[in-house]
Parts: structure tokens; C-alpha cells; sequence
């Protein structure tokens, strides 16, 4: 038994650390607003902390697009800040319609952000 004893430390510290998995889905804008450069071509860029899990498709002319890709974190835990940025893709430099930030708490919640650039971004979260 004492020879595993380095081996079920390991298991036993592993455990110990509270690592959890976020889930990020069912992300959905609302009433964006048009501008002088047209209807938005909206994407989200997903971040838990300073790391990028990536980016939806573009919803090209879209006041009210939805998005249907996940994006997965094994490397989080409770109070973790989460960041999601609404983009409009343009030619040059896209802008910024909004940014929703949380800081994510263990379950299943579903949130309605409002954006800086009018609208609104749903989305839904499970960190377990
Ligand atoms: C997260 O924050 C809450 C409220 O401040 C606190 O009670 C809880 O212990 C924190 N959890 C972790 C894992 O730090
Ligand atoms: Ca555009």
C-alpha cells in the first residue's frame, strides 16, 4: 500500500482543486441596431478569463441572429470571469456592439445582456 501512496496523493490533490467545466450555448441577438455602414453581419468572440474559446459564424444582414455553436472550457472555476463579445464584421476594422461580462457561478443560468450599440444578446451558460 505504501508504494501508492505518491499516486493516490496525486488523485487525492487533483480532486481537491475545484476545476470545473464551462458551457457556453443558445447565444441569440435581438433588435441590433443598422448604422450608416448597413444591417449588422454580427459575431460573438467567447472569453472565460483572458483566453479565447473562439468565435461563432458572421450572420451576414441580420438584426436578429442566433448562433448554434457551443464553446467548451475544462479549465475554470466558480468566479472565473466570463466575456462575450458582439461584433459587426466590416471591411477594415469590425465593430464593437457590445460586451456581456459575468462573473459565472456553478449551474445552469440564462442571461439577457444589454448592448452599448442597442439591442440585446441571450445566452446561456452550465458551469459544472
Ligand atoms: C465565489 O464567490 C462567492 C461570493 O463572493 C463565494 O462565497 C465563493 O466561495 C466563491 N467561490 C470560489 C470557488 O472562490
Ligand atoms: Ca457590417
Amino acid at each position: 500500500m505504501a508504494s501508492c501512496s505518491p499516486l493516490l496523493l496525486l488523485v487525492l490533490c487533483t480532486l481537491t482543486v475545484a476545476e470545473a467545466q464551462l458551457k457556453v450555448f443558445n447565444m441569440r441577438a435581438s433588435k441590433l441596431d443598422s448604422n450608416i455602414l448597413g444591417t449588422p453581419d454580427a459575431y460573438v468572440e467567447v472569453f472565460c478569463g483572458s483566453v479565447s474559446l473562439g468565435e461563432t459564424s458572421v450572420r451576414r444582414n441580420n438584426r436578429n441572429p442566433w448562433w448554434e455553436e457551443d464553446f467548451t472550457y475544462f479549465n475554470t472555476q466558480e468566479n472565473d470571469t466570463m466575456r462575450l463579445e458582439i461584433h459587426d464584421q466590416d471591411i477594415g476594422f469590425d465593430d464593437l456592439l457590445g460586451v456581456c461580462q459575468r462573473q459565472i457561478k456553478l449551474g445552469t443560468h440564462e442571461h439577457e445582456c444589454f448592448l452599448e450599440e442597442g439591442g440585446s444578446l441571450h445566452y446561456t451558460y452550465t458551469l459544472s
